[in-house]
């Protein structure tokens, strides 16, 4: 099995709050449905959940009752991302379903809690393809915090043990600098965590979830001697599917564990 997690940054416009980027979505499902690998999808927030959590600090948790409007505004807005995304799926004949992290998840002090995984695994013993997405989950300590999709991708690969672990972005993968601003930035082939210190993930668009520096960290600790995690280019057209199907493509791979 092979979990994949489709970046905001592929599937939504991060810069205008709620553009989903359908064309891509809609390629990026029939690549994963050709390539013909058991996967399991988890997606981000994009401009449909950074936006707006971000504006009212949801990722501190609860600070202010002004703040509740927003929590239900970021909950309707990512549900509206996730089931066009499914739809996508569905139209490429993948039998998918919506699993709010919400439904199976609680948090506490920002770490995700999993104190059952039967829905999950009730759906994939059906042959269901259960979706999650980072969303605002509510949280033991803080009242309610946001779970992004890479902390989802952890939790699901305690869950289901995948070979392969892949999360899909809008750059070539990792570079030492932001290659959207700084053009010159060399691309790594291989994350390390010796090169934590040393890469830059600055950019200047709405992130409440660590962007850059948080999913290096996911993906060293998703690294295992048996199971590869890799961060690829899905604005690319047929880079997830030669992935998916083994070859060698221009990517970062994570070694050796956090
Ligand atoms: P989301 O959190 O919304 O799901 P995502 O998982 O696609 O989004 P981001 O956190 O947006 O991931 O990270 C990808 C973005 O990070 C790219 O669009 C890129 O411009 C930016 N970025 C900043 N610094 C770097 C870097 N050093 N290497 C690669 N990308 C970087
Ligand atoms: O985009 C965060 O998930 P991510 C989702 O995977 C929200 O970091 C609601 C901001």
């Amino acid at each position: 099995m092979i979990l994949i997690k489709l970046g905001g940054s592929v599937i939504t416009d991060k810069t205008q709050y709620r553009t989903f980027n359908r064309d891509v979505v809609s390629r990026l499902c029939k690549e994963i449905r050709d390539s013909g690998a058991g996967a399991i999808i988890v997606h981000g927030g994009g401009s449909f959940g950074h936006v707006v959590s971000k504006e009212y600090s949801l990722q501190n948790g609860l600070i202010d009752f002004r703040q509740i409007p927003a929590v239900a505004r970021v909950q309707y807005d990512m549900r509206e991302l996730n089931l066009m995304v499914i739809n996508e799926l569905l139209n490429a004949g993948m039998p998918a379903i919506s699993v709010p992290p919400g439904s199976c998840f609680m948090m506490d002090d920002g770490k995700l809690i999993v104190d059952d995984p039967k829905v999950l695994l009730s759906a994939s013993h059906l042959g269901i393809m259960p979706v999650m997405f980072g969303d605002v989950v509510f949280d033991r300590s803080k009242g309610f915090g946001i779970c992004s999709g890479d902390q989802i991708m952890e939790v699901l690969c305690t869950i289901y043990n995948p070979k392969k672990v892949v999360f899909v972005s809008d750059v070539d993968g990792l570079y030492e600098k932001d290659p959207k601003t700084n053009p010159d930035a060399k691309l790594l082939t291989e994350l390390t965590s010796e090169l934590l210190s040393s890469v830059s993930g600055e950019s200047g668009i709405d992130d409440v979830t660590g962007g850059v520096r948080a999913k290096m960290e996911a993906m060293l600790r998703i690294t295992t001697p048996e199971r590869e995690c890799v961060l690829v280019n899905g604005s690319v057209p047929g880079r997830l599917y030669s992935l998916l199907k083994g070859d060698e493509v221009i990517s970062t791979t994570a070694k050796g564990g956090l």
